[in-house]
């Protein structure tokens, strides 16, 4: 890791910035990708299972006896590691969906929301060198609680035309019916436009490399809802002295391994840490089977020195990190000082893995500094918040005046007789 000592401020830009990819190429075949499904549908997906996907499908989608025998294949200990997981997830999300009273702003004047599941949505979830089945819960639990009626989730197949069983099982415990077997930006082409055997859905959420990124970006402009814009996975470690240096090594390497773009760092007020940490860095990272990963991205983190760890929260704050974990004496007290991030691990005994998979919160969060404006996944990012008002005589004649003076200022002479023929 670069290490950078006692920065003058002019430097924190540098410090904060995010590696910069040029997508420009990949546009260009999503594009074509995008053009291809729209036209040729499911004839297309199938051909680009073949081609990208090494994979000769009999149909496009996952049916029950795949499902039944995932289920069979996986080991029990997994299992009942995903049910509890997904325990804790509904129960963190389920406290999100709360009823708003209603508020009558005037007398007569009665105003509420109601919060209305979007009616179809699609969940991406990658394939590749390790598949994230925990991204179907941390998708799959939100949309269900939120009341989305159909939820279709999209995933490349492996070589034997079959979904990772994990993925299925995952997706049948959330209550998601359709698995579709299409990965990159076909899958994302198929969710947008619809295809003969799949249905378009309203929003696309999940995770992908950078040509999912794209062509979730495009069909947005053309009028999908999209969850968020992914970049690669961030944590920045904020520690003093007192911290365990192989706690940080390990938070460290556990974002790194996620792949050589992520994106990592650490911040501190002790030089004697950062001796520390470096070491523990290079006796784990041996160790790891997916140490060249984690070690490329390390190349690409930094260390940053500073003077003291209030310095360190400012710089944390400007940084807006995915992930921010506090290993300070004072954690509880630097939470609070928290601006931006998407999430926040508190303390030595809360490592960013714990909320990766089961602490409950959602992992599914703003990359690239959008902590600064975006919240993560939850309940709210599956609904849409319908506002209602009703009137009475008296209500409407209370605020007559108001609204008749501001039309008529606004030059909007209909609006104001809009009123007026009620109470005449
Ligand atoms: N840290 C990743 C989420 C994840 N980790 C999934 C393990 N599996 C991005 O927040
Ligand atoms: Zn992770």
């Amino acid at each position: 890791m670069e290490i950078i000592k006692y920065p003058q401020r002019e430097q924190w830009k540098a410090i904060m910035e995010r590696p910069y990819t040029d997508n420009g190429a990949v546009l260009d075949t999503v594009r074509h990708v995008l053009r291809e499904v729209r036209r040729n549908g499911d004839a297309a997906l199938l051909e680009l299972a073949r081609r990208f996907d090494g994979a000769e499908l009999a149909k496009l989608e996952a049916d029950a006896v795949e499902i039944q025998s995932a289920e069979a294949a996986l080991a029990p200990s997994l299992k009942t590691a995903i049910r509890a997981a997904a325990a804790n997830i509904e129960a963190f999300h389920r406290g999100q969906l709360r009823e708003e009273a209603a508020v009558e702003t005037a007398p007569g004047i009665r105003c509420w929301r109601r919060s209305v599941g979007i009616e179809r949505v699609g969940l991406y979830i990658p394939g590749g060198s390790a598949p994230l089945f925990s991204t179907v819960l941390m998708l799959g639990i939100p949309a269900r609680l939120a009341g989305c009626a159909e939820v279709v989730l999209c995933t490349p197949p492996g070589k034997d035309g079959k979904v990772h069983p994990a993925i299925l099982y995952a997706a049948s415990l959330c209550g998601i019916s359709r698995v579709v077997k299409a990965g990159g930006a076909g899958a994302i082409a198929a969710l947008a436009y619809g295809t003969d055997t799949i249905p378009r859905v309203d929003k696309i959420f999940g995770p992908g490399n950078q040509y999912v990124t794209a062509a979730k970006q495009l069909v947005q402009q053309e009028g999908v809802a999209i969850d968020m814009p992914a970049g690669p996975s961030e944590v920045c470690v904020l520690a003093d002295a007192a911290a365990q240096a192989a706690y940080i090594a390990a938070d460290l390497l556990s974002q790194a391994e996620h792949g050589p773009d992520s994106q990592v760092l650490l911040l501190t007020d002790s030089e004697a840490l950062i001796v520390n940490v470096e070491a523990e860095l290079e006796c784990q990272v041996a160790a790891l089977p997916r140490g060249t990963i984690a070690r490329k991205a390390l190349e690409r983190s930094r260390i940053v020195l500073l003077r003291s760890l209030d310095e360190a929260m400012e710089l944390a704050n400007a940084y807006a990190a995915e992930h921010l974990i506090l290993q300070c004496a004072d954690a509880e007290a630097r939470a609070e000082q928290v601006r931006n991030a998407g999430s926040v691990f508190i303390g030595a005994w809360s490592p960013e893995s714990a909320g990766d998979y089961a602490t409950g919160t959602n992992h599914t969060l703003p990359t690239n500094g959008f902590a600064r404006a975006s919240s993560g996944v939850s309940t709210d990012s599956f609904v849409r918040k319908i506002t209602f008002q009703q009137l009475t005589r008296e209500g409407l004649q209370g605020i007559a005046a108001t609204v008749t003076e501001m039309a008529e200022a606004e030059g909007l002479q209909a609006h104001a007789e809009a009123v007026r023929v009620r109470l005449r």
